[in-house]
């Protein structure tokens, strides 16, 4: 089945896919989140202090899911997972952890799940398969920061990275930073998803889309909650004391492009990869982990030794089983024995019965027959 009419069956059916927000503190991830829902999916975080944001305890990465029906009748059931946006000059450890352990985790899931004797017929897949990375918009390429964290973010999931408040810069500026960014991801040998494509195998069409859409990256994004009458038309844009810009016009943010690309013609791309490649390669990594014994408790290693658990309750379950069946089985046994042992006890005491009965019986025979033998002597004098 070619990959265009899978997609269209998906999508007809409804879809479901996973998309995960990650940035610095006010990058603008929740205003694109709302964007790109087209209503409040998620609330602002209300933090006292912005620059301790990345701080917050009550923090916590959420998923919430919207359904998001297209004009064409379409349908995906979209799950967001923002994420804490993390801080400068600080130790960004605990924050890079729980983004990488949530990715892991959903993994860990599917592999217990698949090692399971009984699959649960509810069970999840909450895998991500898309995250933007918000990149923070200086004007000077990546800092240490965003290169650390999509390096180590890349091997486990499809990263896009994309400049968060696109409005701040002039379009030549804008140009200079998608450039110089590209040349950090280039020089670093970070694994983004570049919407790859094979010369050699696709089609014209797949190979003109996908590398007009890596030449746009990393993609420019406006967000707002607002909306503003331009022409006698309501604008979802931000407004500014020069006009107003619009967040779906194309001259003025991609932001229209990058949804086409995530929800429509690469989602499915982008959920293959996340299964075939990334997921196979996590799952592979901790298998051979197990296999050698080195490293930390593998995700794997715990799916597996569940598995073992579960083995050996069941084999436990079975032999209590046959040892409720024996005891049974050994009183039925019992039972029928003692019968037979009344039965035995019974039949002795007839025979005896019958024996002293026989004897009696001689006895008295022989009784009769001599008081016969006397009688008959008197006659014959
Ligand atoms: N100029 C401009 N400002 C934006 C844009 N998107 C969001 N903002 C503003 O930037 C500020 C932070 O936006 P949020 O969406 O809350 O950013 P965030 O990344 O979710 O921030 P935290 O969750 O607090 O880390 C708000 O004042 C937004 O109105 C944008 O595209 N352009
Ligand atoms: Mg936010």
């Amino acid at each position: 089945m070619s990959a265009v009419i899978r997609r269209k069956k998906m999508v007809k059916r409804g879809v479901s896919f996973t998309l995960m927000v990650v940035g610095a503190s006010g990058t603008g991830r929740t205003t694109f989140v709302n964007t790109l829902c087209g209503k409040k999916a998620l609330d602002h975080m209300e933090h006292e202090d912005p620059a301790n944001a990345h701080l917050d305890p009550s923090i916590s990465i959420t998923p919430v899911s919207v359904d998001l029906d297209d004009s064409d009748g379409s349908r995906v059931s979209l799950t967001i997972v923002d994420t804490p946006g993390f801080g400068d000059n600080v130790n960004n450890e605990p924050c890079f952890n729980e983004i990488l352990g949530y990715l892991e985790r959903q993994y860990d899931d599917i592999l217990s799940e698949e090692t399971r004797i009984r699959r649960n017929p509810r069970f999840r897949d909450n895998r991500v398969h898309c995250l933007l990375y918000f990149i923070t918009p200086t004007g000077h390429g990546l800092r240490e920061l965003d290169i650390e964290l999509m390096k180590r973010l890349s091997p486990r999931v499809n990263v896009i990275p994309v400049i968060g408040k696109a409005d701040s810069f002039t379009p030549s500026e804008l140009a200079d930073m998608k450039r110089l960014v590209m040349e950090d991801i280039e020089h670093y040998k970070i694994p983004i998803y570049n919407f790859p494509y094979d010369v050699e195998e696709d089609d014209l069409e797949t190979i003109e889309e996908n590398s007009s859409l890596r030449s746009m990256l990393p993609f420019a994004i406006v967000g707002s909650e607002e909306f503003f009458d331009v022409n006698g038309k309501k604008i979802r844009g931000r407004q500014y004391p020069w006009g107003v810009v619009e967040v779906e016009n194309s001259i003025h943010s991609d932001f229209l492009t990058l949804k086409s690309a995530i929800l429509g013609s690469h989602l499915i791309d982008l959920k293959e990869i996340t299964h075939d490649f990334l997921y196979e390669n996590y799952r592979t990594e901790c298998l051979s982990k197990r296999i050698d014994g080195s490293g930390p408790k593998s995700a794997y290693s715990s799916a597996a030794d569940e598995s073992i658990g579960v083995k050996e309750e069941e084999l436990l379950r079975e032999s209590a089983k046959l040892q409720e069946y024996e005891n049974k089985m050994q009183s039925v046994l019992e039972d029928q024995r003692k019968q037979l042992f009344s039965r035995d006890s019974e039949l002795d005491d007839i025979e005896s019965r019958l024996r002293e009965q026989r004897i009696a019986d001689d006895a008295s025979y022989e009784k009769y027959r001599d008081n016969g033998s006397s009688s008959n002597g008197d006659s014959s004098h």
